[in-house]
């Protein structure tokens, strides 16, 4: 639960208001509404009320770190180790630690060309499955030496205004006590000196991958463990919430945000902030143990909210090889991964990798940077700002204009019998877009469930998008630009009165 819902200017408690109030019979005429309606009901119903209060939230509500993590939105990947050198993915554990040696590293450059790209936080692979740690620990011989990466790139971030979040592998192919309880308090103590040195850590990513053959301390062997019961995670959950109280914590299972089941970067197109993870058997889930693909699109009234984020590298692998340096996704690939992760309530997890110099490579710079413009050109004006904005009905101290805002907690409203409704927009002028963006206020939870939008075309209303979620921010982009003076959105399913705080038009150059 969020604690500050009452506490916002625009919201005022329950007591001392009438229910009842005729904006109601609007919606059980066709959504929509007219000129004459509109102006007829609306003396009535302010007559009525004598204080705004506002909708009671909906299902499950995402906590004050999860509301933080929503406003990311996009951020980046670092995969970085020894697999650099070695021209692998996935490290056998028993490389010499002076293989890794990034002689030109420079971690501002790299945070420099993420920033350009638009990405608010970075996310290293402090160890990842081979073992190797980027930062001098205490618990094991296997890590980097002469350099502290962690401590390099978490300045960085921090002095360019980028959050940082810390990977850390639960599987070691390098350590010997992997399989037994004692790894457990290797991995901790691992984690407590991640959570403890570098500053504020905004997220903690626990992979799933987990178990199989490895150097593990000579024994060149191959160790299976229980996903389902050998790390405690709940435990490890504790210690990450003492140490770093505003981080998310990500895994298969959460418990603030859910893998979205693939590594293409993008959620399903109705995708659902709720989540309730099943086991791979249909029994109890763990990290590494779920029916991944279920992620995609999360669970309508799940009990948790536990929203997606969407991985994906901007090039084949995840670590950096010479032979992939021609094949770095595009702006244009990149934007439409956007749209889909983004754009359906998650976030856009993407991983750019440095090279053996330690710096980003001039293609992944060159198309961060494109993206990055795209992004920021396309978003930069919300195009329906100077609108006239009218609602079929609107719940007192909850104005339609609070869509035009550009504030994610400011909204509109209905009463709370009223959940369809439509909202429209005129423009001062004939105005051309090709994306659409609605965001609820999701401090209320997500409570839309379908709704479609017109745009005003020789003389009639003619429906140009279907949808069902929207969440944090659900983006509709066109194939084909719409030229018009007027647009509605109507919402033709709700579980709660619709709380909406956002409706952007946007014209993305092609
Ligand atoms: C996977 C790992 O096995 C990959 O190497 C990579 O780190 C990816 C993000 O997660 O599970
Ligand atoms: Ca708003």
């Amino acid at each position: 639960m969020i604690g500050d819902i009452g506490g916002r200017p625009q919201n005022f408690k329950r007591a001392h208001f009438l229910t009842a109030c005729v904006w109601t019979k609007l919606d059980n005429m066709a959504i929509g509404f007219s000129r004459r309606q509109f102006l007829i009901a609306a003396p009535t119903c302010s007559a009525l009320a004598t204080a705004p209060y506002a909708p009671s939230p909906y299902g499950a509500l995402p906590s004050k770190r999860q509301l933080q993590w929503h406003e990311l939105e996009l951020y980046a990947f670092l995969h970085f180790t020894v697999n650099t050198f070695t021209d692998k993915e996935w490290g056998y554990g028993d490389e010499d630690p002076s293989v890794f040696d990034p002689k030109q590293f420079d971690a501002d450059a790299i945070v420099s060309a993420l920033k350009a790209g638009g990405m608010r936080q970075v996310i290293l692979t402090c160890k990842h499955h081979d073992g190797f740690c980027l930062w001098p620990t205490k618990t094991t011989d296997h890590y980097v030496r002469r350099v502290d990466i962690v401590k390099d790139l978490s300045e960085a971030a921090h002095r360019q205004g980028l959050k940082f979040g810390v990977y850390l592998s639960p599987w070691d192919r390098n350590n010997a006590l992997y399989g037994t309880p004692a790894y457990i308090d290797v991995y901790r103590a691992q984690l407590r000196e991640l959570l403890t040195e570098y500053g504020p850590i905004h997220e903690v990513w626990h992979d799933g991958a987990n178990g199989g053959d490895g150097f593990y301390g000579g024994a060149r062997e191959k160790r299976m463990i229980d996903k389902r019961t050998y790390y405690d995670w709940p435990k490890t959950w504790d210690l990450v919430r003492s140490l770093q109280p505003d981080a998310v914590i990500f895994s298969d299972v959460g418990p603030d945000l859910r893998w979205v089941g693939n590594e293409k970067g993008y959620a399903n197109e109705t995708c659902w902030e709720t989540y309730d993870p099943v086991g791979a058997d249909g029994g109890a889930p763990a990290p590494g143990f779920t029916r991944d693909k279920e992620g995609q699109t999360g669970t309508r009234n799940g009990s948790r909210w536990m929203p997606p984020e969407c991985d994906v590298s901007i090039r084949p692998g995840w670590f950096w090889h010479e032979s992939e340096n021609a094949k770095v996704k595009t702006p244009r690939q990149l934007m439409d991964l956007y749209y889909r992760s983004v754009g359906r309530g998650g976030s856009l997890l993407l991983n750019v990798p440095p090279d053996r110099r330690g710096l980003l490579h001039e293609n992944d710079v060159a198309s961060l940077r494109d993206f990055g413009a795209m992004v920021r050109q396309t978003f930069q004006e919300n195009l329906a700002a100077k609108a006239k904005i009218k609602a079929s009905n609107v719940r007192q101290g909850f104005v339609a204009k609070n869509l035009l805002d550009g504030d994610r907690y400011t909204y509109w409203a209905t009463d709370d019998a009223v959940r369809r409704a439509a909202v429209e927009l005129t423009l001062p002028v004939e105005t051309k877009f090709n994306v659409v963006r609605l965001r609820e206020n999701i401090e209320l939870g997500q409570r839309v469930e379908e709704f479609e939008i017109d745009r005003w075309v020789d003389g009639k209303w003619d429906v140009f998008a279907q949808a069902t979620s929207i969440g944090a921010c659900r983006l509709i982009r066109l194939a084909d630009d719409i030229a018009t003076n007027r647009v509605r959105l109507r919402i033709t399913q709700s579980a709660a009165c619709p709380a909406l705080s956002e409706f952007g038009l946007f014209l993305e150059a092609k």
